[in-house]
């Protein structure tokens, strides 16, 4: 390569990197789709909220069978809340033949795609409420045939109200999605529109109100009509908040929902038999048989007949099933329910077993299905133990959909408490904000009987109380997340990414990250989560693209835990904040990436160091880095970006063929044996050797983009 062709893709390389520098700022952020979702078949606009929406160029809707077209941008001065101030208007044509149920919506803009937001495809007509009228005072009803699904907004003190005819013995159903749609607001408390249902009769009398349903925010109403009449339902946020983002969608009818299931799963590759709850389910009792292990969402058709799977490779996230199959195209289905298939052993629980001398036996591992079956019960098992024996017990029931608040206790043969615990933290669930299932661990100290009680510990109880526990070795495992789920890169450039670790179980292993689906081309690097860490950073790198592409990625961690190769999906999530302080990661059902244009030549720098980077606890290391001669800068120059703390490029040195940084630990704040990647950004530094000019301008660094991430561990002190 000429020194001049050097030169001039340096120079293409800055000016490419100064704007995706700019575009980190400026990544797009959607707050709400409004309406949130249409039926099959429809042609219809939508209004999307957000920030950062400016020159907005295309929608993409998960899934086949939706058309879009986006325009109409508008940012209005002075809006109440920045988060969602601009608008985009996006035209959509749902085939008649669209899959039913939630995908994703994203804007992309020229500074990348935005965070994905819910949109549903149903098969219920659809309503609008009506715009208020400014020139009255008087509250609109607006009347609804069902079945029917209403779309609607709640603005600040809104009151919005539909009228439904209805006849004797008619059993309605009111289901609403509000945080459902939008799971968490990050800057309003406590966190979701917290939407409430009344019912009211043609006079005007309250017939029932609910303004959630059991632990979710999203109240379901059910109601016996009990004459013919007109029956008004209202909507409204319980503390009367309301703003754009305070989006609904309000199915109404004799519709089938689950309302509860019993045993909450099963073992793989067994016949189980469950219990049913809920509205216009024809049956009440299915025998499933599921082979692979997993949380499974089950749904029932309006045909009653019929029970529909798909596997789920996390623990709850309603939002990762998109039933596929297309019996669902043309037939109403309920609500969606987890059931988890497991491997161990199960049993059913038998009362009375309230106390440990009339404890249940059960022999290890073991899952139990049971219930809290009312207010004080308390379920007790025992199992004989030995010395040095390791056992973990825990509780499933909140992640599973189950109002129980559990708490678990092991005593031993005299009643001695040796471990306790009432809400154990998952990350894996993010949607869930309370979490209330409990998990404890212990070596037994002897051989010897030993006791699991499980109660709840706000004293409530009931049918619907439903867990499992599981009783036995360790069961050690790990999910994975990738954030953000879209990522934005020009053609020859690197970006950082961030994959979590959840481990299970006291897993602490090395977990392999590598793509199974992605375009030629694509490589990670520092693609390893370290053991012990639960999160790691590591780089993209593209290669140089003539045109724009838009591609769906995937991604697998592969592990070795007690000799077996394990690996799991890399879930895409969005980390998500809450009320302005908690942060859920969210999953999402699709890691997508735009690769804009560029045609940057792949970072100029090479290393010739050995990886790992090892970096003593209070000392230094050197990393040499390869520069190609005849470049048009003088020297390199080095930043860490988000280093751990106690990690510092102590100095930068020119070497024959490139350079030399020497990094530097601070022993009062970095451990050894942590390890991790550094992630650096390179700039290009030109000496100026005309004298009379500014030491500003003799050393102006210009931006050469990331480099692929650099793996080091820190060691022992000298
Ligand atoms: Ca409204
Ligand atoms: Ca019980
Ligand atoms: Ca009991
Ligand atoms: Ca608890």
């Amino acid at each position: 390569m000429s020194r001049l062709s050097i030169l001039s893709t340096v120079t293409a390389c800055l000016i490419l990197v100064g704007s995706a520098f700019a575009q980190q700022d400026a990544r797009p952020r959607i707050g709400y789709i409004y309406p949130a979702g249409s039926r099959q078949g429809a042609q219809l606009e939508l209004i999307i909220g957000g920030r950062n929406l400016a020159g907005v160029a295309t929608a993409y809707i998960s899934g086949t069978g939706i058309e879009t077209f986006a325009f109409g941008y508008s940012n209005p001065e002075n809006a109440p809340t920045p988060a969602i101030a601009e608008t985009v208007t996006v035209k959509i044509t749902i085939a008649a033949d669209a899959e039913p149920g939630p995908r994703e919506l994203r804007l992309e803009t020229p500074s990348g795609l935005s965070n994905p937001l819910v949109f549903h495809v149903g098969q219920l007509p659809e309503f609008r409420e009506k715009e208020k009228r400014s020139d009255t005072s008087i509250e609109e009803v607006m009347d609804i045939t069902p079945p029917a699904v209403v779309n609607g907004q709640i603005m600040p003190g809104d009151i919005d109200r539909f009228r439904v005819k209805a006849r004797k013995g008619q059993r309605l159903v009111f289901a609403i999605s509000a945080r459902d749609l939008i799971p968490y607001l990050p800057d309003a408390v406590p966190g979701w529109f917290q939407a409430v249902l009344a019912l009211y009769d043609d006079a005007g009398n309250e017939l029932k109100l609910v303004d959630d349903f059991r632990f979710h925010p999203d109240p379901i109403l059910h109601y016996e009509v009990p004459e013919d009449g007109r029956y008004t339902i209202a909507v409204y946020d319980n503390i009367y908040r309301g703003r754009e983002d305070f989006v609904y969608r309000l199915a109404v009818g004799e519709l089938p929902f689950i309302t509860g299931v019993f045993p909450l799963g099963g073992r793989a590759g067994e016949r189980t038999k469950i219990e049913m709850q809920g509205w216009h389910l024809r049956q009440s009792q299915l025998t499933v048989d599921f082979s692979s292990p997993g949380v499974h969402q089950l749904l029932v058709r309006k045909q009653h007949d019929a029970l529909a799977e798909r596997r789920l490779d996390l623990m709850i996230d309603r939002r990762l099933s998109t039933d596929a199959d297309s019996v669902f195209r043309t037939e109403s289905v309920s609500n969606r329910v987890p059931f988890s298939v497991d491997t161990a052993p199960e049993c059913l629980e038998k009362e009375t077993n309230d106390s440990p001398d009339r404890s249940q036996q059960v022999s290890l591992p073991i899952i139990v299905n049971g219930r809290i079956d009312e207010p004080g019960d308390w379920d007790v098992f025992s199992f004989e133990g030995r010395a040095g024996q390791e056992v973990y017990a825990e509780v499933r029931a909140r992640r599973l959909g189950s109002p129980l608040d559990s708490v678990l206790r092991l005593t031993d043969a005299a009643g001695k408490q040796l471990a306790i615990d009432d809400d154990h933290r998952d990350d894996g669930a993010g949607l869930i904000t309370h979490h209330a299932d409990s998990l404890l661990s212990i070596t037994l100290p002897a051989d010897g009987t030993y006791f699991v009680h499980l109660g709840d510990i706000q004293q409530h109880g009931g049918a619907d109380y439903a867990y499992r526990l599981q009783i036995g070795p360790p069961n050690r495992d790990f999910e994975l997340r990738i954030v953000p789920s879209g990522i934005n890169i020009r053609g020859g450039q690197t970006v950082p990414l961030t994959v979590h670790a959840l481990r299970r179980d006291g897993f602490s292993g090395d977990i392999e990250l590598t793509f199974d689906k992605a375009p030629r081309g694509f490589e990670l690097a520092g693609a390893r989560i370290p053991t012990g860490q639960d999160k790691v950073r590591l780089t993209l790198t593209v290669p140089p693209a003539r045109k724009k592409t838009l591609v769906t990625l995937s991604m697998t961690g592969k592990a070795t835990i007690a000799g077996r190769q394990v690996t799991h999906p890399v879930v895409p999530a969005e980390n998500m904040m809450q009320a302005f302080i908690w942060w859920h990661l969210v999953p999402v059902d699709e890691l997508k990436a735009i690769v804009s244009p560029g045609s940057a030549m792949k970072t100029p720098v090479t290393i010739l160091s050995e990886l790992p980077l090892r970096i003593p606890a209070d000392g230094t290391a050197a990393l040499e880095l390869g520069v190609p001669t005849g470049r048009s800068f003088d020297r390199l120059h080095i930043e860490l970006d988000e280093p751990p703390e106690g990690l510092s490029i102590e100095s930068e040195s020119p070497i024959r063929r490139g350079m030399k940084i020497v990094f530097k630990c601070d022993a009062s704040k970095i451990k050894p044996g942590l390890k991790a990647n550094l992630i650096v950004n390179a700039f290009a530094v030109k000496s100026d050797e005309n004298s009379t000019s500014t030491p500003q301008r003799r050393s102006r660094p210009t931006p050469l983009g990331m480099l692929p991430a650099i793996p080091f561990e820190v060691i022992a002190a000298n």
